[in-house]
C-alpha cells in the first residue's frame, strides 16, 4: 500500500463547482481524499470574472442558437491556478474513455478536467490551451460536469490503495477485454431459480473455467465487437465454451 506516496492530483475547472464538490465528498472519491490517496481541487470559472454580471458566456460569432463559453475565464483560471497537466477538456469530440485510457490517467501524478457548457467552448481554448479532450460517449450533455464525474470515478477507483480489495479492480469486467461472468449470492435457490451447482462444488479450478466460459459466452452474445478487438476466439476459448454451456 502506497501510504506516504504523493496523492494523484485531479483539478476540475467548472461553472458548477458545487456539483463536483458534492460528488467528490461522497463514497469512493471522498474516502480516497480522506486517506490522502487523491487530491481533488475544484475551481470556479466565475471566480476569475471581473464584470458585475460575472459573465462566462457570450453569443456566437457568425450567428446561431445558444451561447459559447468565453476564452478569457478559462485562460485566466489556468494561469491563476497553474493546475496539473495534461489539461483535458470534456466533450464528444474527445478521445473515447475506456478502461485502458482510465488506467493511463490513474498512473499520472495528476491531470486537469475542463468542463464546457452551453453550445460549446471558444475554439481558442481547444487550440491553444488544452492538451487533449476526453469523451465519455457519443451523445451530447448539457455540460462537462457529469462527464467529469464519470472520469473521476473510473480513474479514482484505479488509483493504488483506493479499492478495499486490491484484486477486485483488476479481476473485473474489461480487465482482459471480456464482460463479467454472472455473480450469485445467497439464497442458493430463489423463487425456483438455482445457483449453478459448480459454484457450490468447492472445485476452484472448475469454478475458474466455468467463469471464464460464461464471460466468453456473454461477450460473444452481447458485445461481439469486444471479441473482434481481442482478435477473435481461440481454440482454447471455443473448447471451454463447449465444456460449459451458457447459463439462462
Ligand atoms: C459539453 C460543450 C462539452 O457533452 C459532453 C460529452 C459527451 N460525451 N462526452 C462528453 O460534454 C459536455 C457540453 C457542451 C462542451
Amino acid at each position: 500500500m502506497p501510504t506516504g506516496e504523493a496523492p494523484v492530483r485531479i483539478d476540475v475547472i467548472t461553472i458548477f463547482p458545487a456539483m463536483i464538490e458534492q460528488f467528490g465528498g461522497q463514497s469512493l472519491i471522498g474516502k480516497a481524499r480522506e486517506r490522502g490517496l487523491l487530491d481533488l481541487r475544484v475551481h470556479d470559472l466565475r471566480s476569475v470574472t471581473v464584470d458585475p454580471h460575472r459573465s462566462v458566456d457570450d453569443t456566437p460569432f457568425g450567428g446561431g442558437a445558444g451561447m459559447v463559453l468565453m476564452p478569457e475565464p478559462v485562460f485566466a483560471t489556468v494561469e491563476a491556478v497553474d493546475p496539473p497537466r495534461p489539461l483535458l477538456g470534456l466533450g464528444p469530440s474527445g478521445r473515447p474513455l475506456d478502461q485502458a485510457f482510465a488506467r493511463e490517467l490513474s498512473g499520472l501524478d495528476g491531470f486537469t478536467l475542463v468542463c464546457g457548457r452551453y453550445e460549446g467552448i471558444d475554439h481558442r481554448v481547444r487550440a491553444h490551451l488544452l492538451d487533449g479532450e476526453v469523451s465519455i460517449g457519443d451523445y451530447v450533455l448539457a455540460g462537462g460536469e457529469v462527464a467529469a464525474m464519470v472520469v473521476l470515478e473510473t480513474v479514482g477507483r484505479l488509483v493504488p490503495g483506493v479499492m478495499g480489495n486490491a484484486s477486485s479492480a483488476e479481476e473485473e469486467s474489461f480487465s482482459d477485454g471480456l464482460l463479467e461472468y454472472p455473480h450469485y449470492t445467497r439464497p442458493a435457490s430463489f423463487r425456483g431459480w438455482d445457483v449453478p451447482e459448480v459454484l457450490r462444488s468447492g472445485d476452484h479450478a472448475r469454478i475458474a473455467a466455468w467463469r471464464r466460459a460464461q464471460a466468453l459466452h456473454r461477450t460473444v452474445a452481447l458485445r461481439p465487437d469486444l471479441i473482434a478487438a481481442r482478435g477473435g476466439l481461440t481454440d482454447a476459448d471455443r473448447r471451454l465454451m463447449a465444456e460449459h454451456p451458457p447459463v439462462d
